[in-house]
């Protein structure tokens, strides 16, 4: 089928194909060389921190090379690239991940030895690249590992961040944020491309002219010009034969001055806008899932998207000059999010005010080039700019996007004749008291196809986000599951693992992740379960010392590590797992005889510096986990543990000795998850809502291998409609009762009653929108089914080697190969 095919040409190949082969001694000699001649020191003064530039250095060499390979080979076959327009990518480290694509870690490593360093020692010297929030980020990221591993044309364009998502401390239980500064001390991966530099308009006013022919002429004149310039961050593909390119944007002060607005006069005072260039690219935004609504934010996604789309022109004009009826055969722009949806009407302001194409012309370029990827159904996270707002920043940019309304809106008419209750809904403006600019319905209009991110947020999409949009263009709304790197979430992160992997079914699988299936054979084999949680055994002696190193606290490694990562955010209810915790505490109090295996929860979630009730709940957990972890009748059976800082590099250490993995929003908020496919991949059992990517991991691994709880979607529906009243069930459940009346007093927080109040709050009085009372009964069932199974040790290894076994789906691999088949159309190009 056409299925298969695509799939079989971009199929990953295995690491082993690799052009580039270096010896030991190579490696060897060229980090000595970079010690050297790059970094000024010897082999006697350097520092682990001089050892990771100077390898990074000499894997940068190879990295390049094959960087000029790949960008010659693209150009002479004059590709069709994908450009994926984000402003996150979470890229975390990348000198191991770089080594393990080019099949040169155990040679580094052995190299780094006789050097007398230990490359484990060198790899922690690496700050994270934390260009991103979360989830959405970090997909960005491994959707670049994989379109370079299957040799498509790809480039990702961002923004270059000087500080990336804060570094967080905590502080008496308390939440503190500092900056980040990742390349403070200089970044062995970016190459600055001077030559590339973009020039941003932005403020100022629009000017109509009247052309002799009677045309009408826009000229925008902008008050403020600033410049982009871009950084190259190297993304190669296992195998290391193709390496595309993440192209991240610096904002600058341009020497403009702009001479037409200042002898306009007077009235150019109030149209100029003075922003310090060099603000725009100073700092991400720490917020997921919230709109920012700050004028600063929309300067940041104009101005990454305006750098890109000409850089991407000027791209294309050398191979096409100005001949611009193939420029959607070349260029597909894949908008991750609504972020860079500004990207739309400016490409139509290029097109119809500079390079004067008429309307349609422009308009049929534009819908054929632009795709749009929704992550969350959250009205919250809905972006919506003030009109006003936009007509200060981009004054041509309005105009530009009412007139995509008002013909829009035709089309509507046509539809729906005379229905202005639909018009109103479809509109992209929003009429209300203050009027609104709908960034989701523009890239939906501005779009050939729109995707959701899991099968049951897809469908969510179509029926409640868009359902009219469906009845007018059916077919655009798609989906594409999400996936995960299995280079990164298990080759590197999980070695114990992945070499007993490759020593049972060979070492394909990081290419090909449905070759795991061949572990199910083995499930039931005693000498294989033994083999399997010996290596989960290690990991979580190695996870044991770094949570002692890192909070002083110390853990059974023969407990359960149940394990929690993710922001911090009511839909996620990390709450609902506290209540949890404290009720076992509860019952282990009341009943010293209580069964339960002994059990540690881990923690590890940032909040938004500006969302309190998330912060009041990572204050919760710290609070809860001291008392439990110092209160002698209980801290040999229950330790409670917040992982401060959780990020990309220590996700890797967590993941790899999980045991339980919670994956417990309400059903219908998660769009899909990711987490959840790295922790089942390396053998964490879930306990999860019929939620997200939930149900597909599910169905793969079957219902003996999940703890599914909680209601679904259409039960919470229902419910809502009904009438939810949290009190009903606190004044049912003796135990939700005594738990939330615990968070009154001053229990957790001695001399400080009420410290713990707003969390009872928000799950009664509060009206516990996310129903954490209502799933609570149904998730203390799942529980203790979960230590029932524990207890089994030949069931729990089947079931953790069942989840390994079936992750193949969520291969990030898979959803490029969707995203080629049903969305962009590429074709692989090798590069020789
Ligand atoms: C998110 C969704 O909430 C996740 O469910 C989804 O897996 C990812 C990737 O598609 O996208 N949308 C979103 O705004 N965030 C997500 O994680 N938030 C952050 O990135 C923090």
């Amino acid at each position: 089928t056409a299925k298969e095919t695509a799939r079989k040409s971009t199929k990953a190949k295995s690491a082993d194909t690799s052009s580039i082969t270096y010896s030991k001694a190579q490696i060897k000699q060229s980090i000595v060389k970079h010690l050297h001649s790059t970094l000024g020191t010897d082999e006697n003064k350097a520092n682990n921190h001089a050892w990771w530039k100077a390898t990074s250095a000499a894997m940068q060499e190879l990295v390049l090379e094959r960087l000029r390979t790949t960008q010659k080979t693209h150009y002479i076959n004059d590709t069709r690239a994908v450009h994926y327009f984000s402003a996150e990518f979470l890229m975390g480290r990348l000198l191991s991940n770089n080594m393990h694509n080019f099949n040169l870690f155990e040679t580094a490593d052995a190299a780094l030895k006789e050097l007398g360093v230990e490359l484990t020692d060198v790899l922690e010297e690496e700050p994270d690249m934390a260009l991103g929030n979360g989830g959405l980020g970090r997909l960005a990221a491994c959707f670049l590992d994989s379109l370079a591993t299957m040799d498509l044309p790809a480039i990702g364009y961002g923004i270059h961040y000087e500080h990336g998502l804060f570094r967080q401390e905590i502080k008496n239980g308390a939440q503190i944020e500092r900056p980040d500064s990742w390349r403070h001390y200089g970044n062995p991966w970016e190459i600055c491309r001077p030559e590339s530099i973009q020039e941003v308009p932005l403020f100022g006013y629009v000017e109509t002219k009247y052309g002799a022919n009677g045309r009408v002429k826009k000229e925008w004149h902008p008050g403020n010009i600033v410049k982009g310039v871009p950084w190259d961050i190297p993304i190669v593909g296992y195998g290391a034969k193709t390496v595309n390119v993440l192209r991240l944007w610096q904002s600058e002060s341009s020497d403009y001055f702009n001479w037409d607005v200042f002898n306009s006069g007077g009235y150019v005072d109030a149209q100029r806008e003075n922003i310090q260039a060099e603000t725009i690219s100073k700092v991400l935004y720490p917020n997921d899932e919230t709109r920012a609504g700050k004028e600063l934010r929309l300067i940041q996604q104009y101005f990454f998207c305006a750098c890109s789309l000409k850089d991407i022109i000027r791209r294309y004009k050398r191979a096409h000059g100005d001949d611009w009826s193939r420029f959607s055969e070349q260029v597909v722009i894949q908008l991750n999010d609504t972020h860079p949806a500004i990207a739309i009407p400016e490409l139509m302001r290029i097109l119809v005010d500079r390079v004067e194409l008429d309307w349609d012309t422009a308009w049929g370029i534009c819908t054929k080039t632009f795709a749009y990827t929704n992550h969350t159904l959250l009205p919250e996270a809905l972006e919506r700019w003030p009109v006003r707002m936009i007509e200060k920043i981009l004054p041509r940019h309005i105009e530009i996007i009412y007139e995509i309304n008002h013909r829009f809106l035709s089309l509507v008419e046509k539809k729906w004749p005379g229905n202005n209750v639909i018009k109103a809904k479809l509109s992209i403006i929003e009429e209300s008291t203050e009027k609104m600019v709908r960034m989701g319905n523009l890239s939906v209009v501005g779009s050939f196809a729109v995707n959701g991110v899991a099968e049951i947020h897809s469908k969510l999409v179509k029926e409640n986000l868009f359902p009219e949009f469906e009845a007018l263009w059916p077919g655009k709304l798609k989906n594409v599951t999400n996936g995960i790197t299995p280079r990164r979430w298990l080759k590197a992160c999980n070695p114990l693992l992945s070499e007993l992997i490759g020593k049972k079914i060979g070492n394909d699988w990081p290419s090909d992740l449905t070759r795991l299936n061949k572990l199910s054979e083995f499930a039931d084999n005693t000498t294989f379960q033994n083999q399997f949680m010996k290596v989960k055994q290690k990991n979580k002696e190695a996870l044991a010392a770094e949570i002692k190193h890192l909070t002083g606290i110390s853990v059974d490694t023969k407990a359960i590590f149940d394990i929690q990562i993710k922001r911090l955010h009511e839909y996620k209810r990390q709450h609902l797992n506290l209540i949890h915790i404290m009720a076992l505490y509860k019952r282990l109090l009341e009943d010293p005889s209580y069964d339960m295996h002994p059990r540690v929860f881990i923690f590890g979630a940032k909040a938004a510096p500006g969302y309190t009730l998330a912060k009041d709940i990572i204050f919760a957990i710290n609070k809860v986990a001291d008392k439990i972890n110092n209160d002698p009748r209980v801290n040999h059976i229950i330790k409670v543990v917040f992982l401060p800082n959780y990020r990309v590099s220590l996700a890797e250490k967590m993941i790899p000795a999980a045991d339980v993995s919670q994956q417990i929003s309400t059903a219908g908020k998660e769009a899909s998850g990711t987490g959840n496919m790295k922790l089942a991949l390396n053998g964490a059992i879930t306990i999860g809502t019929l939620d997200g990517a939930n149900i597909e991991i599910a169905e793969e691994v079957g219902d003996d291998n999940i703890f599914i709880f909680g209601m679904t979607v259409d039960e919470v529906t229902e419910l809502s409609k009904k009438g939810y009243n949290p009190f009903d069930i606190y004044y049912h459940n003796n135990e939700v009762k005594a738990v939330l009346d615990w968070l009154d007093t001053d229990y957790f927080t001695p001399g400080q009653p009420g410290a713990l109040s707003s969390l009872k709050n928000s799950m009664l009085s509060g009206g516990d929108p996310y129903m954490c009372l209502a799933d609570y009964e149904s998730y203390s069932e799942a529980n203790r089914a979960l230590n029932i199974a524990y207890r089994d040790k030949s069931r729990w290894a089947k079931m953790a080697i069942l989840n390994t076994a079936k992750m193949g789906k969520f291969t990030s691999d898979r959803s490029i190969a969707d995203y080629v088949e049903r969305i962009w159309k590429l074709t692989p190009c090798t590069v020789e």
